[in-house]
């Protein structure tokens, strides 16, 4: 599965809290044209059910707890967002399934480029035929 389980950089204080940071081309891969965040969400909400053709992005979660699950048409794994010193490097197209857990829970997303509908991939058999077709011009 073509993802990454990345630490963030984390900073603790004693008593007043944490601080988390990245830096774009340095701790990811890429530089960040976007960054987005998903807020008010309510308990057992679900969201994505899409892939993205070219997009690369850092997943993280500053707050709550988010399931995601990733596919590659091929199998699926399932990635729990509960921690801010934790994000999901997706690289390649995956389709991604979020839940909340929690509500509230903030899902953040640091990408590539800039919002393009045309990139996303909302039906998965769309999905499974696009890597076939992507699989072939690969080779
Ligand atoms: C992703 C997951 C993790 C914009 O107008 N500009 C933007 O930059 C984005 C990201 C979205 N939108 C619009 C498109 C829809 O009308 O916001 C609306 C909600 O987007 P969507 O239904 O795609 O939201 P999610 O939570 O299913 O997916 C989002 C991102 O779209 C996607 O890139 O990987 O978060």
């Amino acid at each position: 599965m073509q993802y990454t389980i990345t630490d963030i950089r984390t900073i603790a204080t004693n008593d007043s809290g944490s601080l988390s940071f990245f830096e774009a081309e340095r701790d990811i891969p890429f530089e960040i044209k976007r960054v987005y965040y998903i807020t008010n969400v309510p308990e057992n909400a679900d969201r994505g059910a899409h892939a993205h053709k070219a997009l690369k992005q850092l997943l993280f979660c500053p707050y709550g707890e988010i399931m995601i699950t990733l596919s590659d048409g091929v199998s699926s794994e399932k990635i729990l967002l509960n921690n801010p010193s934790r994000g999901i490097l997706i690289m390649e197209p995956l389709w991604r399934d979020m839940h909340w857990n929690i509500a509230n829970s903030v899902l953040c997303v640091a990408a590539s480029d800039y919002y393009n509908p045309d990139d996303y991939i909302r039906d998965y058999g769309a999905f499974t035929e696009y890597l076939k077709k992507r699989a072939n011009e690969e080779i």
